[in-house]
């Protein structure tokens, strides 16, 4: 299923991020043009503004290995419900972050979508971190580091039972692309889930076509179509300056969109959505920028 119809669904989310700002990432994407880019892709673009978030001033952190975790569950909760509404009224979701936590709500949604079709969906995690943290790993507290543990059932019930079943997704259809800085708990979860993982290295030595291809195959076999998660840190902070955790190393401008080009090709993907831009630490807005060209090739823009 492809819909030539999109809804975008901002969620200004930072409390499950350590450095502050990501909250500004959907309105940072929506000024660099991402409802004009979509519409000149031939897509009917429909704006549901902002999911309204608490700012962790009015706030408690509470468990400090899990800070924010009710007001994460909540925000999670509506955009769970929301996904799943515009799924419903057959509209092609782009979730606009906001720290990775957001993940959780957003494939709830869409999970839960497929499987009341009796489906399951695929999920390719692009990321420089694992995301693999629960709260008796995690080095921060910080719940941006868990989402992709608790969309495999690894958790806090409040994030992992959401929509009244788990796992979101199976590890056999659930790949991590881009990894390059795994803390040293996490990488148990990651083992011992077996979930396919292609690090930078890993890249590096196939190339991007055949790690897009080879994940594509994992993920769509046996699904009703693919999730793509992007946290915009995969990419080399030195052409992606606004992020939060930048790491080395990461994928250069080509690897990026040629994986997002492979992507749109596959016509697999059912969902998509873009996390972790923060305009606080960005340079004239352009890490937003090449967020909505990075959406705009895995939506279909092609050179020619
Ligand atoms: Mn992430």
């Amino acid at each position: 299923m492809f819909l030539k119809q999109v809804k975008i669904i901002g969620v200004p989310m930072d409390l499950g991020s350590g450095r502050r700002g990501v909250d500004m990432g959907p309105s940072a994407l929506r000024i660099a043009g991402i409802s004009r880019e979509l519409e000149r892709l031939g897509y009917k673009v429909v704006d549901h503004g902002d999911i309204k978030v608490p700012i962790p001033e009015t706030r408690d952190p509470g468990d400090p290995r899990a800070k924010y975790l009710s007001e994460i569950a909540a925000t999670c909760k509506t955009l769970y419900e929301t996904v799943k509404t515009c799924l419903s009224q057959q509209y092609f979701p782009i979730v606009l972050g906001g720290d990775h936590s957001v993940a959780v709500g957003t494939i709830s949604g869409v999970s839960s979508y497929y499987r009341e079709r009796s489906e399951k969906i695929g999920l390719l995690w692009f990321d420089a971190h694992g995301d693999m943290n629960t709260p008796e790993t995690t080095p921060s507290g910080n719940i941006h580091g868990m989402p992709l543990a608790a969309c495999l059932g690894y958790g806090p019930p409040q994030l992992v039972e959401l929509g009244g079943y788990s796992p979101k997704v199976s590890s056999e259809h659930t790949v991590l692309i881009g990894v390059r800085n795994l803390d040293p708990y996490e990488k148990k979860l990651v083992h011992d889930t077996g979930i396919k993982v292609f690090t930078m290295r890993d890249i590096d030595e196939l190339g991007m076509k055949q790690v897009v291809l080879e994940a594509l195959k994992f993920a769509g076999q046996g699904t009703g179509g693919i999730h793509v998660s992007i946290d915009m840190d995969v990419v080399d902070p030195g052409i992606a300056t606004g992020v939060g955790t930048p790491v080395r190393g990461g994928l250069t401008y080509r690897e990026t969109h040629l994986a997002m080009e492979l992507i749109a090709d596959s016509k697999k993907l059912i969902s998509l959505e873009l996390m972790e831009v923060n305009p606080i630490l960005d340079h004239m807005n352009a890490t937003a920028e090449l967020g909505v060209e990075i959406i705009s090739s895995a939506m279909g823009k092609s050179i020619l």
